[in-house]
């Protein structure tokens, strides 16, 4: 009989460029249903693509959320307390923040916390230069984490955080808790909170932001098997998995999937995945909300509404909090 060298099975500590990555890819890929976390379309190719989203005519959401910080721009900017430290979570590009910038006081600092280190970084050389008397301090960082301010500001007078894009969407409901309770302790006594978030609507209208027909948004959440084929030595090949995203009207959320479309097995970070055909990979919840379903969310952890704005069809909203009571 012939004795057949064992090949030892690489570890997912094996792949140290990112052995939180691998494991979390297996654990999600075991799972059943099969999931990935959501935060892993943002590698450097996952944020240009999703920059280009952003600038699809079927994706309203940055548009809306554009028109009301400029529209209301006035009084949203009288919530920032003069010499605040501004810290925005998940700050991807500036062209939010620079809207809110023209109507906010002299800031004693503006920290954008994102867990795209080259984004991040590139995005506030670029501020610097535009505003040299702004300071500026980037944190690679992921914003569910307790990172720790600059001494900057840690003691400004006050400090405001700003969490546009509907990102809050991208949580399940104990998570956005979790998130907004730990923006709260990050952000200290007296903070201010401005959010941006999507609300509910026909889902007619959903339906085609999350199905665009240049096929952006498929190529963004194909990006997540492309990743999973660089950095954790898997073989997926991207023809055999369709772009699944639909309104689920029960939970007021779109559902992002990749569906295989045919029986077949797939090596990640040294492990065998099977898949069935039709199988998915639910890779990302978009949740929807009302201003109200928002506001009873954030009171949940201390936050009291201070004022919301939204764009004339209200299809999104921009909601102010303060931690504590009024
Ligand atoms: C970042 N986030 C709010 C986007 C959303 O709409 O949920 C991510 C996205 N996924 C597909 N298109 C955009």
């Amino acid at each position: 009989m012939v004795a057949l060298a064992r090949v030892p099975r690489p570890e997912p500590q094996d792949f140290a460029g990112d052995p939180q990555f691998a494991a979390d890819a297996l654990a999600g890929l075991k799972a059943t249903p099969k999931r990935m976390p959501a935060k892993y379309f943002y590698d450097a190719e996952g944020s240009l693509l999703f920059e280009q989203i952003t600038e699809l005519p079927e994706y309203y959401p940055t548009r809306c959320e554009m028109k009301i910080l400029r529209d209301h721009g006035k009084e949203i900017g009288k919530v920032i307390p003069e010499g605040a430290a501004l810290i925005e979570f998940g700050s991807g590009s500036n062209k939010k923040v620079r809207i809110l910038l023209k109507h906010a006081p002299k800031l004693a600092a503006y920290v954008p916390v994102d867990i795209c280190a080259e984004m991040v970084e590139d995005e506030a050389k670029e501020l610097e230069t535009e505003r040299p008397q702004l300071p500026v301090f980037p944190i690679v960082a992921d914003i569910c984490t307790r990172f720790a301010l600059p001494d900057a500001a840690q003691t400004a007078p006050a400090r405001v955080g700003f969490f546009p894009g509907s990102t809050i969407g991208n949580f399940e409901s104990h998570e956005a808790a979790a998130f907004l309770r730990n923006a709260g302790e990050i952000l200290g006594d007296g903070a201010v909170l401005i959010i941006g978030v999507d609300l509910i609507k026909a889902p007619e209208i959903l339906n085609s932001a999350y199905n665009d027909k240049k096929g952006v948004t498929a190529k963004f959440n194909k990006n997540l098997l492309v990743r999973m084929n660089r950095v954790l030595g898997a073989n997926f090949k991207l023809e055999t998995f369709e772009h699944h995203a639909f309104y689920n009207r029960e939970r007021n959320r779109i559902e992002m999937h990749l569906a295989s479309l045919k029986r077949q097995k797939v090596r990640v970070a040294g492990e065998t995945i099977d898949f069935r055909a039709g199988e998915t990979i639910h890779t990302e919840n978009s949740y929807k909300y009302s201003i109200e379903s928002l506001n009873a969310l954030a009171g949940g952890v201390g936050w009291t509404q201070i004022q919301a704005w939204t764009d004339p069809k209200n299809y999104f909203g921009v909601v102010a909090y303060r931690l504590g009571k009024r």
